[in-house]
């Protein structure tokens, strides 16, 4: 139980988290990336890609990126902003108590990042493991002098057993924008069923969602969210899957993106303020 600074793929430094009740959680300090989280009972509940590159200046394919300050390619940065492709630091502060092992990470401005955003900051990403749930929190700290607006998001990968058996709960009556359509459209059914290329950003998220895998004997997983306002469903279906070179063709079948975001308004944050945001992902059944 506790904490271990291990060597990852390609020898980037892993946290590996794992708690008294059997559950585990790998967390990179490239990008503060969540690849991993192991129930008790053995099963791996994040999808993470086996053709992901885990190479410097990359993101990972799968897992948690963090995304800030600007999601997908809403602006002039790189897409889905620079955290995800960052060197992180792990603050030793984490507390280690009976319930939850918790890692904290840290991201600050630096010459590179000022380059391409011109603003200081201090990001912290908590991540915290218990029995039955995984959580993130992503702290947004303002300490420069003039005010700093972004977009983010938790980009969190569910790995399931096969989509086209996978339902999302939660989302009747939401208002979504379809970014294959560039349509603004509400959720009619209660059930989103997935039986193709989904990307839509829905506005004004509920905070509880659930995932319904039926396909791996009913496992629910329920995705709680504050301050991030806006929930993203991704899944990029065989010829999106084709198109990234660091995803295998069929993979796709196994994940789907459900993110807490903050797209549609902009988060501001005023000298010495700071902005949270957090999901915590809980294993309902199985
Ligand atoms: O969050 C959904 C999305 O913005 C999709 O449009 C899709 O491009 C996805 O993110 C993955 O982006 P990535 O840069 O990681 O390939």
């Amino acid at each position: 139980m506790g904490i271990k600074r291990v060597s990852g793929q390609n020898s980037l430094p892993q946290l590996h988290l794992s708690h008294a009740s059997g559950t585990t959680a790998e967390i990179y300090l490239h990008g503060a990336h969540i690849t991993g989280w192991r129930s008790a009972a053995g099963d791996e509940l994040l999808f993470l890609s086996r053709a992901s590159l885990f190479a410097s200046g990359t993101p990972i394919r799968g897992g948690i990126p963090v995304v800030f300050p600007q999601f997908a390619d809403t602006g002039p940065l790189p897409k889905h902003g620079f955290a995800r492709t960052r060197e992180w630091e792990w603050l030793q502060s984490e507390s280690v108590d009976g319930e939850v092992i918790r890692a904290v990470l840290r991201l600050e401005d630096s010459t590179a990042t000022r380059a391409i955003w011109p603003h200081a900051f201090r990001l912290s990403l908590s991540v915290e493991l218990s029995e039955h749930s995984l959580a993130a929190e992503l702290n947004v700290t303002n300490p420069g002098a003039r005010e700093i607006s972004f977009t983010a998001a938790l980009h969190t990968y569910l790995r399931v057993a096969d989509v086209r058996e996978s339902v999302i709960l939660g989302l009747e009556g939401v208002e979504y924008r379809d970014k294959l359509e560039e349509e603004r459209r509400t959720q009619r059914k209660p059930r989103l069923e997935i039986g193709d290329e989904v990307d839509r950003v829905y506005r004004n998220a509920p905070a509880e969602l659930r995932v319904q895998d039926d396909g791996s004997a009913g496992r629910t997983i329920a995705v709680h969210s504050r301050g991030f306002s806006d929930a993203v469903v991704w899944n990029p279906w065989i010829e999106g899957a084709r198109s990234l070179p660091d995803m295998a063709d069929e993979e796709y079948l196994e994940m789907v993106c459900v993110e807490a975001a903050r797209v549609e308004t902009p988060v501001t944050v005023r000298p010495t303020e700071s902005w949270r945001g957090s999901q915590r992902l809980e294993l309902l059944s199985r």
